[in-house]
């Protein structure tokens, strides 16, 4: 695997997953297939969880890491092109680039979505630079519209928590004070999708996805509905991705807020969340305190993921 930033990457969703829940068997059974090989980490935005998660499951595979916060000791970079360079950023992304791909073999990327130009974000234009100009193998720690590795973990968890053959899943939007990119649900149903899981995406008017990531999903905009029955609740806010409120938050109405009323109509799901998350905003703390809350496996799924991902781009060097 050469680059890892979508579902369609990973190819068979059900030998990866098994591939995964392997590797987390005996994590360091290929603990010398990155012997002098380098990741290089590029955050353009914060992390805990994608940070530390894919450290570790570098090291697992027994390979250097190097991590950069582009926004604290490098230069500012300038992202596009033809600007006149007389302002704030004393270097170009595309010299950047190519020298971050001397010192490496693979690099991680994580650069949000600005929110502001559609067009922009939707072509991944950051992450895509990377991958042409690097010379490396590419995967995304989060990019404009999608959040692989999260999917990724998502599912690996899904798999481990079901108690039926096909679940019944619903991703429900919650309120949040700022506005967030779409790159987690984007994601989240893309990975669903390639399943034969039921997915329900529910949501206030005004914050429909774009449709290539909710596919065949039902969009159901009664709340009780999408709730009823269901066995893993998958809460997240999102910012509107229709026009003419793209990046915009249109509602904080904490009606959205997940629960243990609303979870009452599921049947006892299992609750999950990317993190970071805002308490009694997108969950209360009696749910995510819940026997039924699911969001720190969750969360440690991601050295799973990562070091699956790794493991593939390693091989294919
Ligand atoms: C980010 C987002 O919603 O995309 C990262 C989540 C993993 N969340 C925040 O910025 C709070
Ligand atoms: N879920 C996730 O990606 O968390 P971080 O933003 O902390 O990496």
């Amino acid at each position: 695997m050469k680059k890892f930033t979508c579902a369609a990457d990973i190819g068979d969703i059900r030998k990866a997953v098994d591939e995964a829940i392997e590797i987390k068997k005996n994590r360091f059974a290929f603990d010398s297939l990155g012997r002098h090989k380098t990741l290089l980490m590029i955050f353009f935005n914060s992390s805990l969880r994608t940070r530390l998660s894919t450290q570790k499951a570098a090291m697992n595979l027994g390979m250097n890491v190097i991590v950069l916060d582009v926004n604290q000791g490098a230069w500012k970079l300038e992202t596009e092109r033809g600007v006149i360079m007389d302002g704030d950023k004393p270097e170009h992304l595309l010299e950047a680039i190519p020298v971050m791909g001397c010192y490496c073999d693979i690099i991680g990327v994580r650069s949000f979505a600005g929110l502001k130009d559609k067009a922009e974000d939707y072509e991944e234009r950051i992450i895509e630079q990377f991958i042409k100009y690097s010379g490396r193998s590419v995967f995304s720690m989060e990019a404009a519209t999608r959040h692989p590795l999260q999917s990724f973990a998502d599912l690996i968890t899904i798999e481990e928590f079901k108690t039926v053959e096909r679940p019944k899943i619903v991703m429900t939007w919650a309120p949040h004070p700022r506005a967030l990119p779409q790159a987690v649900p984007n994601s989240f149903a893309e990975w669903i999708n390639r399943t034969d899981y039921e997915l329900v995406i529910t949501h206030p008017e005004g914050y429909e996805l774009d449709p290539q990531f909710v596919g065949r999903a039902k969009v159901e905009y009664d709340r009780e509905k999408a709730f009823d029955g269901a066995h893993f609740v998958y809460a997240k806010n999102w910012s509107a991705y229709a026009d003419p409120n793209y990046g915009k938050v249109i509602s904080t109405d904490r009606k959205w807020t997940v629960d243990s009323d609303i979870m009452k109509l599921t049947d006892n799901a299992r609750f999950m969340h990317c993190l970071p998350v805002r308490r009694n905003m997108i969950v209360t703390d009696e749910v995510i305190e819940s026997e039924r809350s699911i969001v720190i496996p969750e969360a440690a799924n991601r050295e799973i993921s990562a070091q699956t991902v790794l493991k593939r781009m390693l091989e294919s060097l």
